[in-house]
């Protein structure tokens, strides 16, 4: 009868390697809070943070899939974030027809849709900015930022974004916002991530003015 004692440790030995590497891993791990307002020093939400350096290549092969709804003539999530080789869909939850179509460099296309119509997507294979609109509804507008990488977030109400899972060290970044001067969305940010806790970076943007389309108060459109 074979006894217990005679069982192999290396199944034992493998798992408390695993452990303890999982664990160093955490521990020399720290991550990016970015915190950014206005020149009034006003939170600003809607930013994008995109480490540049050091790249991390996206997996090979995995299937990426995201979409922009629209509900009541409005695209629901306006600021979407993916990465390069996502494929997005445009689903139109009204019972009315749009047509949503993007005239910029990372993305040209057109897309009828009609309610129930829910399938076509297309496919972002270059990083950038995909401005997004429709054709019947001038307000609407959506921004789908393509990344390079997933070390990527977006800032909150508070303006505020956390890019976790950073080793320990020195890293660049670029800030993004609809309302941000070219000059400014190329700038290079310099940081040293701690190898623990959040490292703090405070940021001032200054925006242009608002320049979308205001919705004219019900009532007074044409119900397409
Ligand atoms: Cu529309």
């Amino acid at each position: 009868m074979p006894s217990r004692t005679h069982t192999s440790p290396l199944p034992v030995v493998l798992c408390l390697l695993a452990m303890q590497l999982f664990c160093g891993a955490l521990a020399n791990a720290g991550a990016l809070e970015v915190t950014l307002v206005d020149k009034a020093g006003k939170p600003v939400a809607d930013a994008v943070v995109e480490i540049v350096s050091p790249v991390v290549p996206l997996p090979a092969n995995v299937p990426l899939t995201a979409s922009m709804d629209q509900i009541d003539k409005e695209f629901v999530n306006p600021l979407l974030l993916v990465v390069v080789g996502t494929r997005v869909s445009f689903p139109n939850k009204d019972n009315i027809h749009h047509h949503v179509y993007s005239f910029s460099e990372a993305k040209t296309f057109e897309l009828p849709l009609w309610t129930g119509n829910n399938t076509k997507s297309v496919l972002l294979d270059k990083p950038g900015v995909v401005v997004v609109g429709c054709n019947v509804h001038d307000w609407m507008q959506g921004h789908i930022y393509v990344a390079a990488t997933q070390r990527m977030a977006k800032s909150d109400a508070r303006g505020k974004l956390l890019i976790p899972n950073l080793p320990a060290g020195g890293y660049a970044f670029r800030i993004w916002h609809a309302r941000l001067k070219a000059s400014d969305i190329s700038k290079l940010h310099n940081v040293v991530i701690e190898d623990r806790g959040n490292t703090a970076y405070p940021a001032t943007l200054e925006l242009g003015r608002d320049r979308r389309i205001r919705r004219a108060p019900s009532g007074l459109a044409r119900d397409y």
